[in-house]
């Protein structure tokens, strides 16, 4: 047990604040005193959070490009079980413990659902007693903050470590380690033995930044590792220079200092999207090489034998983007372990696993061959070595030439790094049921039918203590109150909340629990964005990246066609509705930003509309992120899961937000499938084309957007309000959107689910009005959602993955 007296952290704290800024409290800003209590806990975690914690148990290492891990002192106060101490504590020196919550900042170092993922995998790790490790880059800038001019998005670049510091990491100088770029490659003769001599390389320094994953009530500490990358020996100034590229003069070792620098500068804003850029090949080159050589230090340090490596390390790769830890594996075990290809091959293949996250073609990594050899020739001679043996394994089983091209590493100058990571790997896993059967049937066919037994499912799964426990508290206690406190650690507890499904008293309380956090968010959206909105109203949520396949757009089609209903009737009876919009666009998706200006074009015109009576709003939360999600899910009613059949590979919103009592208004995509699975028909609202008919559609075509246009009249009327000034200052943009739909034939079938939507949505209303049903259905979401919790999650990835076989 942690444990810490009022009194001692009282002490603690005051020291410390005159050790960091030399002066008293009441000089010092909300900030400061965010990073002395950050500091005070660190002193207080310092003896359980032991690097080298001696474990004979299996170490699993996980490698994300992205984590976004949100604010962390709440969250860290709720495992340690501390919140109560420091709050009185802080009390008594007149500070306002949720003053300094709201005062950190946000690391944004994730674009969406993957990085979101990978932290809740971290939180979960910990709190089951799993040795499990992030590895990842310490961006200087994470994802950029989004503003709305003209209702048009700007980037600003998002300075999160101001002042070149983040109060929960510390500095590993003594763990730093050297990664090479470049060069040239030569095998020369060494003791009898062709060995790879590599020469004229750029080094780059990664500098490991340790930040604490604390495990919930359990005193135990995993690490995230976040690496920068430097100029090797800084302490020796810039002027230490480097042979070959870097020579002499003083504008080369600047040079050279940008070069390295520049790696672990930025986040590339992309989400589900492959740019192809050189930088971000060296920044997943600079990830995997930082940490697989961090992971090899340690194991030489415990002595274990190199043979042995997959009995005590477990490497899970999340996504292609860390792929290159198979062939960086390879080479050390080749070139400084010398080991056999044969015995380096059987080690990396027994210690990685790979999860893929979509199956969106555009999101597949492939790097050109050239640019591959250039920046890394050893990896690539590697991978050409493991591609040229795994044909030789196909020519020798099929003869089929068009599938060898469908299954090589190598095709058309192109590295597929999806392929590498199958082949590379003893276990696959897709992210909800429905998207591994889309990987095993479809669209990596070749590599389930040639080793069925590689593939397996992990539905993907949210940190219930963030996203119930600690975002909201009225309802967590509430559940308390009636099961006991069981549930934090066992979501499966959640059923019995079932039993209460007729008590009246127990909906009531949860109705008054949703309106409360629907006045908090009232509240502040009036504050932030002067709009008032109505608590009664019915709360809208559609709060994600935007992408064309997540369908934002359909949802603005609705509003458009419930105001014009409106218009035509302003005595039409509808539940008044808010509808709110969270999402940001990549910088070079000009697709999506159109589609962003267009939802606050309509807001603006909707919003001023005193003709439809307050009936509907829009609102458009600028700079969208975990902290915001914190405060918009449990004010929620409705969840928009509106996917296009197949695209979503889980989701995990949907998981938030249902945990919160939340509907889900959903098609039948990715996760939805198995909310729609735990909680019923009656208890979600389904809609669309099924995963079947579009792989159809696809496979066969079919499905004319035009003729659908111009044959309904409803949708023909929100079509053309893109293009015919009813909404103002769109011209350029209703057209480009317009053109995606009817001209580029609807690619993401908008059109084809538009009527199934409305009804969909007028069933929301219907079924809103019975406050008391209503309430049901909220509690036998939240009573089914445990399995939802990334506990059960990652117990699965440890007995079917990790852990197999121990
Ligand atoms: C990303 O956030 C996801 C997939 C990707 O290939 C990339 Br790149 C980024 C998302 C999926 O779109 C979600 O459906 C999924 O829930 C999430 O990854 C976590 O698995």
């Amino acid at each position: 047990m942690v444990r810490i007296t009022k009194q001692e952290f009282k002490e603690m704290f005051n020291s410390k604040i005159y050790s960091i800024y030399a002066h008293s409290i009441n000089e010092a800003t909300n900030e400061q005193l965010q990073i002395v209590l950050s500091s005070v806990i660190k002193d207080i975690i310092a003896k359980y959070w032991v690097d080298n914690r001696l474990s004979t148990n299996k170490e699993v290492y996980y490698f994300s490009i992205e984590f976004l891990i949100g604010r962390q002192l709440k969250s860290n106060l709720l495992n340690l079980q501390i919140e109560e101490v420091i709050k009185e504590g802080l009390e008594d020196m007149g500070i306002d413990l949720d003053d300094l919550i709201c005062a950190e900042k946000d690391p944004a170092l994730g674009n969406g659902g993957l990085g979101r993922l990978a932290a809740c995998f971290l939180d979960s790790m910990a709190s089951l007693n799993i040795s499990g490790h992030g590895y990842g880059i310490r961006y200087k800038y994470g994802l950029f903050e989004q503003k709305f001019i003209n209702g048009y998005q700007v980037e600003v670049p998002d300075n999160w470590l101001l002042h070149e510091q983040y109060s929960w990491e510390s500095i590993r100088p003594n763990k730093a380690v050297v990664v090479k770029f470049g060069g040239e490659v030569y095998l020369e003769e060494d003791n009898g033995r062709l060995k790879a001599k590599h020469h004229g390389y750029i080094p780059v320094m990664a500098m490991p930044y340790d930040i604490p994953i604390i495990g919930y009530d359990n005193d135990f500490i995993n690490t995230l590792r976040l690496f920068k990358a430097e100029i090797l020996n800084r302490d020796f100034g810039i002027n230490t220079l480097y042979a070959n590229t870097f020579t002499g003069s003083y504008e080369q070792a600047l040079k050279y200092k940008y070069y390295t620098e520049e790696i672990s500068q930025v986040l590339y804003p992309n989400d589900s999207n492959h740019a192809g850029k050189l930088l971000r090949l060296k920044q997943e080159y600079f990830l995997v090489s930082s940490g697989i050589q961090d992971i090899i230090n340690k194991y030489r340090k415990n002595k274990f034998d190199i043979l042995d490596f997959p009995k005590h390390i477990a490497i899970h790769i999340n996504d292609t983007h860390p792929t290159l830890c198979i062939p960086e594996l390879m080479r050390i075990l080749l070139d400084e372990e010398g080991l056999s290809w044969e015995e380096a091959f059987d080690i990396t293949k027994n210690t990685i696993s790979y999860t893929n996250h979509t199956i969106m073609a555009e999101a597949m990594e492939k790097w050109p061959v050239d640019m591959m050899k250039e920046l890394l020739p050893r990896i690539y001679m590697i991978i050409e070595e493991i591609n040229k043996r795994y044909v030789e394994y196909l020519n020798h089983k099929y003869n089929d030439n068009e599938k060898i091209r469908r299954m090589s590493i190598i095709c058309d100058n192109n590295i597929n790094m999806a392929n590498l990571s199958i082949i590379g790997s003893y276990s696959v896993n897709g992210v909800a049921k429905l998207h591994t059967e889309i990987l095993k049937k479809e669209v990596l066919s070749d590599f389930y039918e040639d080793d069925p037994g590689k593939f397996n499912n992990k539905t993907n799964g949210i940190a219930h203590r963030r996203w119930l426990i600690s975002c909201n508290e009225d309802l967590s206690n509430l559940i308390t109150e009636h099961i006991g406190n069981i549930w934090k650690k066992d979501t499966e507890e959640l059923k019995r909340l079932e039993d209460y499904k007729e008590n009246r008293n127990f909906l009531k309380k949860l109705e008054c629990i949703k309106i409360k956090n629907k006045t908090k968010l009232a509240n502040f959206i009036a504050e932030e964005y002067g709009i008032c909105i109505n608590p009664e109203s019915i709360y809208d949520v559609q709060i994600k990246r935007l992408h064309a396949y997540k369908r934002q757009l359909l949802n603005v089609l609705h509003i458009l066609h419930l105001y014009h209903e409106l218009l035509e009737n302003p005595e039409l009876d509808i539940v008044p509705r808010t509808f709110i919009f969270g999402a940001k666009a990549a910088p070079g998706y000009h697709l999506a930003k159109c589609i962003i200006k267009l939802i606050n074009s309509v807001a603006e015109k909707i919003n001023n509309d005193k003709s439809i009576n307050n009936k509907i709003k829009v609102v458009f939360i600028e700079n969208y992120g975990v902290s915001l999600a914190e405060k918009i899910i449990p004010s929620t009613d409705v969840s928009e899961q509106i996917s296009t059949a197949t695209k979503e590979a889980s989701g995990t919103g949907n998981m938030k937000f249902m945990m919160n009592g939340a509907i889900t208004l959903a098609t039948l995509d990715g996760a939805n499938v198995e909310i729609y699975d735990q909680v019923g028909e009656e208890n979600i609202v389904i809609f669309g084309l099924k995963a079947s008919q579009v792989l159809n559609y696809n496979k066969y075509g079919g499905y004319s957007s035009l003729d659908l246009y111009n044959s309904n009249f409803k949708i023909k009327r929100v079509v053309d309000d893109l293009v015919n000034g009813f909404i103002p200052n769109i011209s350029k943009e209703g057209r480009v959107i317009y053109d995606s739909l009817i001209t580029y034939n609807d690619e993401y079938f908008v059109l084809r689910d538009f009527e199934n939507y409305i009804e969909a949505q007028s069933k929301i209303d219907t079924l809103y009005r019975d406050k008391e049903k209503w309430s049901k259905m909220c509690l036998i979401n939240i009573a089914n959602s445990g399995i939802f919790s990334s506990d059960r999650t990652i117990s699965e990835y440890a007995k079917d993955i990790w852990f197999r076989g121990c």
